[in-house]
């Protein structure tokens, strides 16, 4: 059976589903998505997620043709027409269709696309031994060119990092801003341990505000975990007892490599293992019901 794909107020079939070529998010990547789950029957965190996205929205000045209300009704419903219970959902909205020059004014309707799909996910062996992951030479895009707490269909910055892990042979590579501080991996957030403090670069380095970092700082304090907003360089995470990376898709994932230097005892730490705990806890119990 295929997959319906919420495209534009339809319904259609995985196959049908299609945008004109003439649609500006895909001949310059003018528009924004987010990254959702579904977790038994419920969606994580979607108020979150949405409020994201119609802030990305507005900084580029895209109006989302549905209020927010609607468009929730409308991502719990493609995954009620698929019969998705644990699911990956992604939501796209582009500036629409317009001419050859990059004027959004010429754009007059955005398009808004819901696709659910089953999740891929790394291994669960991956979550005890952990990740080896490379420093890229890409820079994360300044703030002051490109704010990074845009979400938006620009992705060729992280990609061009994704390039170089999949060079080096490692899943991930950790991006540094302009000054060389740790920003962020391609597509998660990044925390380290230190003395049983947790360390995640603040927002003005230059990241997403990622709602899975987000969680993790809540889950932390509720844990009496000391949380520390700070910038740090690649330098100081050689030397972390622990280090994992936070993401939608990911969740939270130790990393063990950085580099070739192994991070702690090179497994998974004891704080991350409780925060992982804490976080599967939370994922099976909270969120919006598809039915
Ligand atoms: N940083 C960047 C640059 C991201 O794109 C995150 C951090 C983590 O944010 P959340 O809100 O998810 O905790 C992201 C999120 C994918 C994929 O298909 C990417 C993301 C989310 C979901 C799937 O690789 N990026």
């Amino acid at each position: 059976m295929s997959l319906w794909v919420y495209i534009d107020g339809r319904y259609v079939s995985k196959e049908e589903a299609k945008v004109s070529v003439f649609d500006h998010g895909f001949l310059y990547g003018d528009g924004v998505f987010e990254g959702i789950r579904a977790y038994q029957g419920r969606v994580f965190r979607l108020s979150e997620h949405l409020r994201r996205l119609y802030d990305s929205a507005k900084a580029i000045t895209l109006k989302i043709p549905l209020e927010e209300e609607e468009l929730k009704e409308k991502v719990l419903e493609t995954l009620r027409r698929n019969n998705l219970k644990d699911a990956y959902i992604r939501l796209i909205v582009s500036r629409g269709e317009g001419d050859l020059g990059l004027d959004p004014e010429k754009c007059p309707q955005a398009c808004v696309i819901i696709i659910t799909d089953k999740i891929k996910i790394y291994p669960e062996e991956f979550y005890e031994k952990g990740l080896s992951v490379i420093t890229a030479s890409t820079r994360r895009n300044i703030p002051v060119a490109l704010d990074p707490h845009i979400k938006s269909l620009n992705y060729l910055n992280n990609i061009l990092a994704k390039i170089e892990a999949n060079l080096g042979n490692v899943p991930e590579a950790i991006m540094l801003n302009k000054d060389g501080y740790v920003a962020e991996c391609t597509g998660d957030n990044i925390f380290m341990v230190k003395e049983e403090t947790l360390f995640t670069p603040p927002m003005w380095v230059g990241v997403l505000k990622g709602i899975t970092r987000n969680v993790v700082i809540e889950l932390a304090s509720k844990e009496n975990i000391l949380v520390k907003e700070e910038a740090f360089s690649i330098v100081s995470l050689y030397t972390a007892d622990e280090c994992f990376l936070t993401g939608t898709a990911a969740e939270i994932i130790p990393v063990t490599k950085v580099d070739g230097r192994v991070i702690g005892k090179g497994k998974a730490g004891k704080i991350t293992g409780r925060l992982i705990k804490e976080f599967r806890k939370l994922t099976s119990r909270e969120g919006t019901p598809i039915w």
